[in-house]
């Protein structure tokens, strides 16, 4: 087999984001796109040769064709393995199960997550080290760093490998395994959950309605949900993953789950309601007149994972990041154990998942996950729920009450403008963060005094780096909290995100509407950055 060195010209917007390359399908499918992104992730790795890399993708339109490209380069770079989904096919958490568990080298997850599929959709290439996670900074930094001067790459001239049965070929010196996308996915869970109480749940009448957003949990809840399971045939919704994801939005939260969201309130609707994202990471969680919030959904399964056999020991720590409400924090000082604030993105939570510091992670953007993989996970929130449910054999309105009783009640809603544009974004940002210092001791809105305004710093416990300027923070004395910062995965314009908190003690009023209840601080956010006036938007894009 011969390897080809192809000659190339670098492109210069290949920075990674929050999580990997993202761009719409068209920018992905100019010439050496793909190929000048997949070598320089090569060219910033050391020690692979004969190892195992595995490539999975949610679906979407043009997974096929880059898969195809990975699986040439990746041969002719002198990997010994690929370890491939069936059908290209391979959630972004049970690519980070099969890294682990087969010890590959590492991972590339070809995926934009909740962001629209179909040829003018978006695309997505993250590349995954060898503990299952996102590359650290560090990595993708070099990565950045090479597509900038990349001047060729190798590759091998082969027909395209069957993806559609489960077996092995060659391609060159290098073995293709075409696997199972849900067996090893399906049997971790089993190892986690008490599924024969939650079958049992199931049994007794429970009713559930999970909305795979013709995304890629289709199969995987279909396999667990209804078939390990015994949910009733219809549980799942929208089950077969499309490459437009039926032309629809693969983002679980109240805007495109609006449907479900107004089922769950009605009378005679079911018990318990879930969804899951494009790429199957993220999860929407809504009881029986009760939508749950993710930083909720984040401190109750911490408060409750010891109900699962996974965690029956206890957890160790938790981590969240940093836009996340501080409704975990609660649960960690009363549990006694240690508790981290991170930047935005998954690949913040790998060290400390790894030290062994903490076992559950969370992000407001409907991410939770745990030390099983090291990357967040929709299906696992949605079981570790229903594990709670059947063993506390309550609803998740009254269980979320009593949690609000116990630790208190953190509002918390994201307001989005997105497709702003990116020089009045950074201006925006540039001019708030010149007012941070003058902000201490100052009181807003009608008696809201600022306690501490700052960009947020992450220095790693674990390894020592440091990440600058992750989002600017404004907290108050009565512990409200005002979040504002650029998406990092957007991929036309610039997406800003303001995130609302105000905390209402365990003896406060917990039934005040959100939306009203963070009024004042909106107002004051308003007040500070002149979203509306600079943007010329008069209401957010979305709001969660
Ligand atoms: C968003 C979320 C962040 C999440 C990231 C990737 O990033 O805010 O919490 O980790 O998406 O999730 P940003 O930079 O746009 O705010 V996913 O499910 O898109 O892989
Ligand atoms: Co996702």
């Amino acid at each position: 087999m011969t390897i080809k060195t192809i000659n190339t010209t670098p492109y210069a917007d290949q920075k990674p984001g929050t999580s990997g390359l993202r761009k719409r399908v068209p920018v992905f499918q100019q010439a050496n796109y793909v190929e000048n992104f997949i070598q320089s992730i090569f060219d910033s790795l050391e020690g692979f040769a004969g190892q195992t890399l595995v490539i999975g993708g949610d679906g979407r339109f043009f997974n096929d064709v880059a898969i195809q490209k990975a699986i040439r380069i990746a041969a002719a770079n002198g990997f010994g393995k690929v370890m491939v989904g069936q059908g290209g096919i391979l959630s972004t958490p049970a690519a980070s199960n099969i890294i682990r568990q087969y010890k590959a080298f590492g991972g590339l997850v070809l995926s934009a997550s909740h962001n629209p599929g179909g040829p003018d959709g978006d695309f997505g290439i993250k590349y995954n080290v060898g503990n299952g996670g996102p590359a650290p900074e560090k990595i993708t930094d070099a990565v950045f760093a090479r597509t900038k001067v990349i001047d060729s790459y190798k590759s091998v001239d082969t027909p395209d490998v069957d993806l559609g049965t489960v077996g092995t070929q060659q391609v060159g010196d290098m073995v293709v395994e075409v696997i199972d996308p849900v067996k090893d996915y399906a049997a971790l869970m089993q190892t986690l959950f008490d599924f024969e109480a939650i079958r049992g749940l199931f049994a007794g009448g429970f009713r559930m309605t999970f909305d795979a957003m013709h995304a890629v949990t289709g199969p995987y809840a279909h396999a667990i949900l209804e078939g390990m399971l015994g949910a009733p045939k219809g549980t799942v919704q929208n089950g077969t993953p499309s490459p437009t994801f039926g032309n629809g939005h693969p983002d679980p939260n109240l805007v495109y789950c609006k449907d479900m969201h107004d089922l769950l309130m009605t009378p005679d609707g079911p018990d318990f309601g879930a969804a899951s994202d494009g790429d199957g990471d993220r999860n929407l969680i809504i009881g029986k007149n009760r939508f749950v919030t993710p930083s909720d959904s984040l401190a109750l399964l911490a408060a409750n994972a010891h109900l699962a056999p996974g965690y029956r020991q206890g957890i160790a720590g938790i981590a969240r990041s940093m836009p996340t409400s501080a409704a975990a924090d609660r649960v960690a000082e009363k549990l006694g154990i240690e508790m981290h604030e991170t930047p935005t993105g998954w690949k913040f939570f790998g060290n400390l998942l790894d030290a062994g510091r903490v076992t559950i992670c969370g992000e407001e953007s409907a991410g939770t996950g745990s030390n099983h993989v090291r990357e967040k996970d929709g299906l696992w929130a949605v079981l570790l729920w229903l594990n709670i449910l059947a063993v506390r054999k309550q609803g998740v309105d009254a269980i979320v009450r009593e949690h609000w009783k116990t630790y208190g009640r953190n509002y918390y809603t994201r307001h989005d403008y997105e497709e702003v544009d990116s020089a009045i974004a950074n201006t925006l940002v540039d001019d708030l963060r010149a007012q941070l210092p003058s902000l201490p001791g100052k009181i807003l809105g009608d008696d809201l005094q600022v306690a501490y305004a700052d960009d947020f710093t992450y220095h790693d416990p674990v390894d020592g780096s440091t990440s600058a300027k992750q989002g600017v923070r404004i907290g108050f004395t009565d512990g409200s909290r005002i979040v504002l910062r650029l998406s990092g995965t957007g991929t036309v314009g610039a997406t800003l995100r303001v995130y609302l908190e105000r905390y209402e003690a365990a003896d406060g009023r917990h039934d005040l509407d959100t939306q009203l209840a963070l009024e004042p601080l909106i107002g004051i956010s308003e007040q500070l950055a002149g979203i509306k006036a600079r943007t010329g938007r008069t209401e957010p894009s979305v709001i969660t």
